[in-house]
Protein backbone atom coordinates (compact mmCIF):
# COMPACT_ATOMS: atom_id res chain seq x y z
CA UNK A 1 0.00 0.00 0.00
CA UNK A 2 1.47 3.66 -1.03
CA UNK A 3 1.71 6.15 2.08
CA UNK A 4 -1.91 8.06 0.18
CA UNK A 5 -3.55 4.37 -0.36
CA UNK A 6 -3.16 3.88 3.51
CA UNK A 7 -4.23 7.23 5.10
CA UNK A 8 -7.00 7.13 2.49
CA UNK A 9 -7.83 3.62 3.97
CA UNK A 10 -7.56 4.54 7.35
CA UNK A 11 -9.99 7.27 6.44
CA UNK A 12 -7.48 10.04 7.86
CA UNK A 13 -8.27 12.12 4.65
CA UNK A 14 -10.92 15.07 4.86
CA UNK A 15 -9.37 17.88 2.64
CA UNK A 16 -6.08 18.34 0.76
CA UNK A 17 -5.07 21.74 -0.93
CA UNK A 18 -4.27 20.07 -4.05
CA UNK A 19 -4.04 16.76 -5.26
CA UNK A 20 -0.23 16.81 -5.91
CA UNK A 21 -0.35 15.63 -2.22
CA UNK A 22 -0.97 12.29 -3.13
CA UNK A 23 2.43 12.47 -5.25
CA UNK A 24 4.27 14.18 -3.14
CA UNK A 25 3.37 11.74 -0.04
CA UNK A 26 3.97 8.20 -2.44
CA UNK A 27 6.94 9.44 -4.05
CA UNK A 28 9.02 12.41 -1.98
CA UNK A 29 10.47 12.92 1.71
CA UNK A 30 8.25 15.71 3.03
CA UNK A 31 8.72 17.89 5.81
CA UNK A 32 5.50 19.13 7.55
CA UNK A 33 4.34 20.01 10.56
CA UNK A 34 1.18 19.92 13.18
CA UNK A 35 0.51 22.30 16.07
CA UNK A 36 -1.09 22.76 18.89
CA UNK A 37 -1.91 25.43 21.60
CA UNK A 38 -0.69 25.84 25.07
CA UNK A 39 -4.44 25.74 26.57
CA UNK A 40 -3.38 23.34 29.02
CA UNK A 41 -0.02 22.05 30.56
CA UNK A 42 -0.90 18.42 29.06
CA UNK A 43 -2.64 17.31 25.71
CA UNK A 44 -5.43 15.05 25.40
CA UNK A 45 -6.61 12.43 23.49
CA UNK A 46 -8.21 14.38 20.85
CA UNK A 47 -4.79 15.75 20.19
CA UNK A 48 -3.36 12.10 20.57
CA UNK A 49 -5.78 11.11 17.37
CA UNK A 50 -3.86 13.90 15.19
CA UNK A 51 -0.50 13.94 16.18
CA UNK A 52 -0.84 10.33 15.46
CA UNK A 53 -0.42 11.32 11.94
CA UNK A 54 3.56 12.76 12.63
CA UNK A 55 4.56 9.05 13.08
CA UNK A 56 2.43 7.62 10.70
CA UNK A 57 3.95 9.84 8.13
CA UNK A 58 7.37 9.23 9.76
CA UNK A 59 7.33 5.99 9.03
CA UNK A 60 7.01 6.51 5.46
CA UNK A 61 10.40 8.62 5.25
CA UNK A 62 8.57 12.14 5.73
CA UNK A 63 9.72 14.61 8.79
CA UNK A 64 7.86 15.90 11.38
CA UNK A 65 8.18 19.15 13.12
CA UNK A 66 5.96 19.43 16.03
CA UNK A 67 5.15 23.32 16.87
CA UNK A 68 3.78 24.69 20.30
CA UNK A 69 1.95 27.95 19.91
CA UNK A 70 3.32 30.18 22.66
CA UNK A 71 2.37 33.15 20.52
CA UNK A 72 -0.60 31.71 18.93
CA UNK A 73 -1.89 30.92 22.85
CA UNK A 74 -1.74 33.78 24.16
CA UNK A 75 -4.20 35.34 21.25
CA UNK A 76 -6.45 31.95 20.86
CA UNK A 77 -7.82 30.41 17.61
CA UNK A 78 -11.18 31.78 17.67
CA UNK A 79 -14.00 28.99 18.10
CA UNK A 80 -17.25 29.04 16.72
CA UNK A 81 -19.53 29.55 19.29
CA UNK A 82 -17.71 32.73 21.54
CA UNK A 83 -14.55 34.74 22.64
CA UNK A 84 -12.05 32.85 24.59
CA UNK A 85 -11.12 33.83 27.93
CA UNK A 86 -7.51 35.41 27.43
CA UNK A 87 -4.94 32.95 29.72
CA UNK A 88 -1.55 35.23 31.40
CA UNK A 89 1.13 34.89 29.74
CA UNK A 90 3.11 32.94 32.94
CA UNK A 91 0.00 30.56 32.59
CA UNK A 92 0.95 29.79 29.05
CA UNK A 93 4.90 29.83 29.36
CA UNK A 94 4.35 26.82 31.99
CA UNK A 95 1.83 24.79 29.66
CA UNK A 96 4.25 25.50 26.45
CA UNK A 97 6.55 24.07 28.83
CA UNK A 98 4.17 20.97 30.04
CA UNK A 99 3.38 20.15 26.22
CA UNK A 100 6.71 20.67 24.82
CA UNK A 101 8.18 17.87 27.09
CA UNK A 102 5.17 15.48 26.34
CA UNK A 103 5.50 15.91 22.54
CA UNK A 104 8.85 15.37 22.57
CA UNK A 105 8.69 12.18 25.52
CA UNK A 106 5.53 10.63 23.12
CA UNK A 107 6.33 11.26 20.00
CA UNK A 108 10.23 11.70 20.22
CA UNK A 109 10.08 14.43 16.92
CA UNK A 110 11.70 17.99 16.88
CA UNK A 111 9.18 20.56 18.92
CA UNK A 112 9.59 24.25 18.22
CA UNK A 113 7.84 27.40 19.96
CA UNK A 114 6.17 29.99 17.61
CA UNK A 115 6.84 32.72 20.27
CA UNK A 116 10.52 31.97 19.56
CA UNK A 117 9.77 34.04 15.95
CA UNK A 118 6.25 35.55 16.34
CA UNK A 119 7.98 37.56 19.38
CA UNK A 120 10.28 39.66 17.18
CA UNK A 121 8.19 40.85 14.77
CA UNK A 122 6.93 44.58 15.66
CA UNK A 123 3.55 45.96 14.33
CA UNK A 124 4.57 47.93 11.71
CA UNK A 125 6.12 44.91 10.07
CA UNK A 126 3.61 42.89 11.10
CA UNK A 127 0.75 45.22 9.31
CA UNK A 128 3.31 45.73 6.47
CA UNK A 129 4.77 41.82 5.73
CA UNK A 130 1.76 39.79 6.65
CA UNK A 131 -1.48 41.77 7.00
CA UNK A 132 -0.82 43.42 3.75
CA UNK A 133 -1.33 40.45 1.64
CA UNK A 134 -4.35 39.16 3.47
CA UNK A 135 -7.92 40.69 2.03
CA UNK A 136 -10.27 40.84 4.84
CA UNK A 137 -13.10 39.62 2.53
CA UNK A 138 -10.92 36.52 2.30
CA UNK A 139 -10.83 36.21 5.98
CA UNK A 140 -14.41 36.63 6.42
CA UNK A 141 -15.22 34.39 3.88
CA UNK A 142 -13.73 31.66 6.50
CA UNK A 143 -16.25 29.36 8.12
CA UNK A 144 -15.05 29.72 11.57
CA UNK A 145 -14.76 33.64 11.49
CA UNK A 146 -18.25 33.61 9.83
CA UNK A 147 -19.92 31.67 11.98
CA UNK A 148 -18.79 34.72 14.65
CA UNK A 149 -19.85 37.37 12.60
CA UNK A 150 -23.54 37.17 14.24
CA UNK A 151 -21.98 36.92 18.06
CA UNK A 152 -19.10 39.27 17.15
CA UNK A 153 -15.30 38.58 17.29
CA UNK A 154 -12.49 41.20 18.40
CA UNK A 155 -9.70 41.67 16.31
CA UNK A 156 -7.14 40.07 18.36
CA UNK A 157 -8.44 36.48 17.64
CA UNK A 158 -9.28 37.64 14.08
CA UNK A 159 -6.04 38.51 13.32
CA UNK A 160 -5.23 34.93 14.50
CA UNK A 161 -5.53 32.85 11.82
CA UNK A 162 -2.56 35.62 10.26
CA UNK A 163 -0.29 34.33 12.75
CA UNK A 164 -0.53 30.46 12.26
CA UNK A 165 -0.45 31.47 8.76
CA UNK A 166 3.09 33.13 8.95
CA UNK A 167 3.90 30.12 11.19
CA UNK A 168 3.79 27.77 8.06
CA UNK A 169 5.98 30.51 5.97
CA UNK A 170 8.44 30.93 8.42
CA UNK A 171 8.88 27.10 8.92
CA UNK A 172 9.53 26.63 5.13
CA UNK A 173 12.08 29.24 4.76
CA UNK A 174 14.01 28.52 8.29
CA UNK A 175 13.35 24.22 7.91
CA UNK A 176 12.14 23.39 4.18
CA UNK A 177 8.88 22.75 5.48
CA UNK A 178 6.00 22.47 2.73
CA UNK A 179 3.11 20.79 4.50
CA UNK A 180 0.74 21.13 7.31
CA UNK A 181 -1.36 19.25 8.90
CA UNK A 182 -4.07 19.28 11.51
CA UNK A 183 -7.86 18.34 12.00
CA UNK A 184 -10.31 19.57 9.95
CA UNK A 185 -11.21 22.59 11.80
CA UNK A 186 -7.99 23.88 10.89
CA UNK A 187 -8.61 24.30 7.23
CA UNK A 188 -8.97 28.10 7.18
CA UNK A 189 -5.87 28.55 9.23
CA UNK A 190 -4.09 26.32 7.09
CA UNK A 191 -5.10 27.77 3.55
CA UNK A 192 -4.38 31.46 5.22
CA UNK A 193 -0.65 30.03 5.02
CA UNK A 194 -0.78 28.67 1.46
CA UNK A 195 -2.33 32.03 0.30
CA UNK A 196 0.27 34.17 2.20
CA UNK A 197 3.37 31.90 0.86
CA UNK A 198 1.64 32.62 -2.52
CA UNK A 199 1.17 36.05 -2.65
CA UNK A 200 4.25 37.06 -0.42
CA UNK A 201 7.15 35.00 -1.95
CA UNK A 202 5.40 32.89 -4.55
CA UNK A 203 5.78 29.42 -3.61
CA UNK A 204 3.84 27.00 -3.80
CA UNK A 205 2.93 25.15 0.29
CA UNK A 206 0.30 22.40 0.52
CA UNK A 207 -2.23 21.42 3.63
CA UNK A 208 -3.70 18.19 4.37
CA UNK A 209 -6.76 17.83 7.10
CA UNK A 210 -8.14 14.93 8.59
CA UNK A 211 -11.69 14.05 10.07
CA UNK A 212 -12.42 15.00 13.95
CA UNK A 213 -12.56 11.54 15.61
CA UNK A 214 -15.72 11.12 17.04
CA UNK A 215 -17.79 8.65 18.53
CA UNK A 216 -21.28 6.68 18.21
CA UNK A 217 -23.13 9.69 19.39
CA UNK A 218 -20.93 12.25 17.56
CA UNK A 219 -19.00 13.61 20.00
CA UNK A 220 -15.64 14.26 19.85
CA UNK A 221 -13.40 11.22 20.94
CA UNK A 222 -12.23 11.39 24.05
CA UNK A 223 -14.81 13.76 26.18
CA UNK A 224 -16.70 11.57 28.40
CA UNK A 225 -19.07 14.14 29.92
CA UNK A 226 -17.17 16.64 29.39
CA UNK A 227 -13.79 15.73 31.25
CA UNK A 228 -11.48 15.31 29.11
CA UNK A 229 -8.95 12.18 28.92
CA UNK A 230 -5.37 13.49 29.01
CA UNK A 231 -2.02 12.43 27.45
CA UNK A 232 -0.21 12.84 31.04
CA UNK A 233 -0.77 9.77 33.27
CA UNK A 234 -0.59 11.81 35.96
CA UNK A 235 -4.01 13.51 34.92
CA UNK A 236 -5.38 10.52 33.77
CA UNK A 237 -3.83 7.16 34.92
CA UNK A 238 -3.57 4.01 32.69
CA UNK A 239 -6.04 2.19 34.28
CA UNK A 240 -9.07 5.34 33.27
CA UNK A 241 -7.71 5.63 29.68
CA UNK A 242 -8.47 1.72 29.73
CA UNK A 243 -11.46 2.04 30.99
CA UNK A 244 -12.37 4.81 28.16
CA UNK A 245 -11.06 2.14 25.48
CA UNK A 246 -12.25 -0.70 26.57
CA UNK A 247 -16.07 0.67 26.38
CA UNK A 248 -15.96 2.07 22.57
CA UNK A 249 -18.62 1.60 20.99
CA UNK A 250 -18.81 -1.88 19.00
CA UNK A 251 -20.00 0.65 15.74
CA UNK A 252 -16.47 2.81 16.10
CA UNK A 253 -14.13 0.54 17.21
CA UNK A 254 -12.78 -0.84 13.93
CA UNK A 255 -12.48 2.77 12.84
CA UNK A 256 -10.44 3.51 15.91
CA UNK A 257 -8.28 0.86 15.55
CA UNK A 258 -7.29 2.01 11.88
CA UNK A 259 -6.72 5.99 13.32
CA UNK A 260 -5.18 5.63 16.79
CA UNK A 261 -3.31 2.40 16.34
CA UNK A 262 -0.50 1.14 13.70
CA UNK A 263 -1.67 -2.46 13.26
CA UNK A 264 -1.74 -3.25 9.74
CA UNK A 265 -4.68 -3.44 7.17
CA UNK A 266 -4.03 -7.30 7.25
CA UNK A 267 -4.14 -6.99 11.19
CA UNK A 268 -7.11 -5.11 11.75
CA UNK A 269 -9.07 -7.15 8.98
CA UNK A 270 -8.17 -10.11 10.85
CA UNK A 271 -9.78 -8.55 14.24
CA UNK A 272 -12.19 -7.33 12.38
CA UNK A 273 -13.74 -10.84 11.64
CA UNK A 274 -13.16 -12.47 14.94
CA UNK A 275 -14.60 -9.44 16.65
CA UNK A 276 -18.06 -9.56 14.39
CA UNK A 277 -18.60 -13.58 15.41
CA UNK A 278 -17.91 -13.14 19.10
CA UNK A 279 -18.67 -9.26 19.68
CA UNK A 280 -18.73 -10.09 23.46
CA UNK A 281 -15.16 -10.87 23.83
CA UNK A 282 -14.08 -7.01 22.84
CA UNK A 283 -11.71 -8.24 20.88
CA UNK A 284 -11.24 -5.40 18.91
CA UNK A 285 -11.64 -3.04 22.16
CA UNK A 286 -9.21 -4.99 23.98
CA UNK A 287 -6.41 -4.35 20.72
CA UNK A 288 -6.78 -1.02 20.57
CA UNK A 289 -6.57 -0.02 24.90
CA UNK A 290 -3.60 -1.92 24.42
CA UNK A 291 -1.68 -0.25 21.16
CA UNK A 292 -2.76 3.01 22.43
CA UNK A 293 -1.89 2.73 26.00
CA UNK A 294 1.32 1.22 25.44
CA UNK A 295 2.23 4.08 22.34
CA UNK A 296 1.34 6.72 25.27
CA UNK A 297 2.68 5.38 28.29
CA UNK A 298 4.70 2.18 27.95
CA UNK A 299 4.51 -1.61 28.06
CA UNK A 300 4.49 -1.59 31.91
CA UNK A 301 1.57 1.35 32.39
CA UNK A 302 -0.44 -1.11 29.73
CA UNK A 303 0.27 -4.47 31.91
CA UNK A 304 -0.76 -2.31 35.05
CA UNK A 305 -4.08 -1.10 34.06
CA UNK A 306 -4.87 -5.02 32.58
CA UNK A 307 -4.03 -5.94 36.17
CA UNK A 308 -6.17 -3.88 37.82
CA UNK A 309 -8.88 -4.91 35.47
CA UNK A 310 -8.60 -8.25 35.70
CA UNK A 311 -8.36 -8.05 39.91
CA UNK A 312 -11.24 -5.63 39.68
CA UNK A 313 -13.50 -8.08 37.61
CA UNK A 314 -12.02 -11.36 39.95
CA UNK A 315 -12.06 -9.50 43.00
CA UNK A 316 -8.53 -10.37 43.69
CA UNK A 317 -6.86 -7.43 44.81
CA UNK A 318 -4.42 -8.80 47.45
CA UNK A 319 -1.27 -7.85 45.58
CA UNK A 320 -2.72 -4.20 44.84
CA UNK A 321 -0.74 -1.14 45.74
CA UNK A 322 -1.73 2.20 47.45
CA UNK A 323 -1.15 3.41 44.00
CA UNK A 324 -3.45 1.20 41.83
CA UNK A 325 -5.99 1.46 44.64
CA UNK A 326 -5.70 5.04 44.14
CA UNK A 327 -6.22 4.65 40.41
CA UNK A 328 -8.84 1.82 40.52
CA UNK A 329 -10.55 3.78 43.44
CA UNK A 330 -10.50 7.39 41.70
CA UNK A 331 -14.00 8.21 41.88
CA UNK A 332 -14.80 6.72 45.47
CA UNK A 333 -14.80 9.09 48.08
CA UNK A 334 -12.69 6.96 50.90
CA UNK A 335 -14.16 7.23 54.69
CA UNK A 336 -11.94 7.55 57.55
CA UNK A 337 -10.36 5.37 59.65
CA UNK A 338 -8.96 6.79 62.69
CA UNK A 339 -8.68 4.18 65.35
CA UNK A 340 -8.47 0.07 65.12
CA UNK A 341 -12.16 -1.23 64.71
CA UNK A 342 -14.25 -4.62 65.13
CA UNK A 343 -15.58 -5.56 61.48
CA UNK A 344 -18.81 -4.70 62.72
CA UNK A 345 -18.68 -1.51 64.07
CA UNK A 346 -16.43 -0.55 60.70
CA UNK A 347 -19.20 -1.42 58.34
CA UNK A 348 -21.36 0.40 59.95
CA UNK A 349 -19.65 3.72 60.90
CA UNK A 350 -18.30 3.42 56.75
CA UNK A 351 -21.53 3.16 55.86
CA UNK A 352 -21.26 0.25 54.17
CA UNK A 353 -23.82 -1.14 56.23
CA UNK A 354 -27.00 0.36 57.45
CA UNK A 355 -27.31 -1.46 60.78
CA UNK A 356 -25.14 -3.72 63.17
CA UNK A 357 -27.55 -6.51 62.68
CA UNK A 358 -27.00 -6.07 58.73
CA UNK A 359 -23.30 -5.80 59.18
CA UNK A 360 -23.46 -9.35 61.06
CA UNK A 361 -25.63 -10.72 58.11
CA UNK A 362 -23.07 -9.96 55.95
CA UNK A 363 -20.04 -10.72 57.55
CA UNK A 364 -21.34 -14.35 58.18
CA UNK A 365 -22.86 -14.70 54.91
CA UNK A 366 -19.33 -14.20 53.83
CA UNK A 367 -19.93 -11.24 51.59
CA UNK A 368 -17.73 -9.40 52.68
CA UNK A 369 -14.41 -8.94 51.62
CA UNK A 370 -11.06 -6.84 52.97
CA UNK A 371 -8.39 -6.29 50.42
CA UNK A 372 -8.99 -8.97 48.62
CA UNK A 373 -9.65 -11.33 51.63
CA UNK A 374 -13.11 -13.21 52.56
CA UNK A 375 -13.64 -12.50 56.30
CA UNK A 376 -16.32 -13.90 58.29
CA UNK A 377 -15.22 -13.89 61.82
CA UNK A 378 -17.64 -11.30 63.42
CA UNK A 379 -14.65 -10.22 66.31
CA UNK A 380 -12.03 -9.28 63.35
CA UNK A 381 -10.35 -6.27 63.98
CA UNK A 382 -8.98 -3.59 61.16
CA UNK A 383 -5.84 -2.55 62.47
CA UNK A 384 -3.48 0.08 60.28
CA UNK A 385 -0.42 -2.69 59.49
CA UNK A 386 -3.54 -5.11 57.51
CA UNK A 387 -4.10 -1.79 54.99
CA UNK A 388 -2.54 -1.83 51.87
CA UNK A 389 0.81 0.12 52.39
CA UNK A 390 -0.67 0.39 56.04
CA UNK A 391 -2.92 3.33 54.24
CA UNK A 392 -5.88 1.80 52.45
CA UNK A 393 -8.77 -0.76 52.84
CA UNK A 394 -10.71 -1.77 50.20
CA UNK A 395 -13.88 -3.32 51.50
CA UNK A 396 -16.64 -5.44 48.56
CA UNK A 397 -19.66 -6.06 49.56
CA UNK A 398 -21.27 -8.87 47.76
CA UNK A 399 -20.24 -9.03 44.34
CA UNK A 400 -19.36 -5.69 42.98
CA UNK A 401 -19.99 -2.89 45.43
CA UNK A 402 -17.15 -1.25 46.26
CA UNK A 403 -15.76 1.12 49.23
CA UNK A 404 -12.44 2.62 50.27
CA UNK A 405 -11.32 3.70 53.66
CA UNK A 406 -8.47 5.27 54.13
CA UNK A 407 -6.81 4.45 57.69
CA UNK A 408 -5.59 8.05 59.56
C1 LIG B 1 -0.08 27.63 15.33
C2 LIG B 1 -1.05 27.14 16.17
C3 LIG B 1 0.28 26.90 14.19
C4 LIG B 1 -0.35 25.71 13.90
C5 LIG B 1 -1.34 25.21 14.76
C6 LIG B 1 -1.69 25.93 15.89
C7 LIG B 1 -2.75 25.41 16.81
C8 LIG B 1 -4.13 25.39 16.16
C9 LIG B 1 -5.15 24.79 17.14
N1 LIG B 1 -5.17 23.47 17.26
C10 LIG B 1 -6.02 22.74 18.20
C11 LIG B 1 -5.51 22.81 19.60
O1 LIG B 1 -4.45 23.35 19.84
O2 LIG B 1 -5.90 25.48 17.77
N2 LIG B 1 -4.58 26.70 15.78
O3 LIG B 1 -6.24 22.31 20.47
C12 LIG B 1 -6.12 21.26 17.76
N3 LIG B 1 -4.88 20.73 17.22
C13 LIG B 1 -4.94 19.34 16.77
C14 LIG B 1 -5.97 19.17 15.74
C15 LIG B 1 -7.28 19.67 16.23
C16 LIG B 1 -7.14 21.11 16.70
O4 LIG B 1 -3.87 20.86 18.12
O5 LIG B 1 -5.63 19.83 14.57
O6 LIG B 1 -8.13 19.61 15.12
C17 LIG B 1 -7.87 18.85 17.34
O7 LIG B 1 -7.50 17.56 17.49
O8 LIG B 1 -8.36 21.56 17.18
O9 LIG B 1 1.21 27.38 13.37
Amino acid sequence: MTCFEDLEWRGLIKDISSPEIKDKLNNEKLTFYIGTDPTADSMHIGHFSSFLIATRLAKYGHKPILLVGGATGLIGDPKPSAERQMITKEQVEKNVEGLTKQAKEIFGFEVVNNYDWIKNINTIDFLRDYGKYINVNYMLDKDIIARRLETGITFCEFAYTILQGLDFLHLYHDKGCTLEVAGSDQWGNITTGIELARKKDDIELYGLTMPLVLDSNGVKFGKTEGNALWLDKNKTSSYELYQYLINTDDVCVIDYLKKLTFLTKEEIEDIESKHKERPEERLAQKALAKEVITFLHGEEEYEKALKITESLFSGDIKSFTSKEVEDAFKGIVPFEITSDLNIVDLLVESGVCSSKREAREFVSNSSITLNGEKVTDLDFVVTKDKCIDSKYLVVRRGKKKYYVGIYK
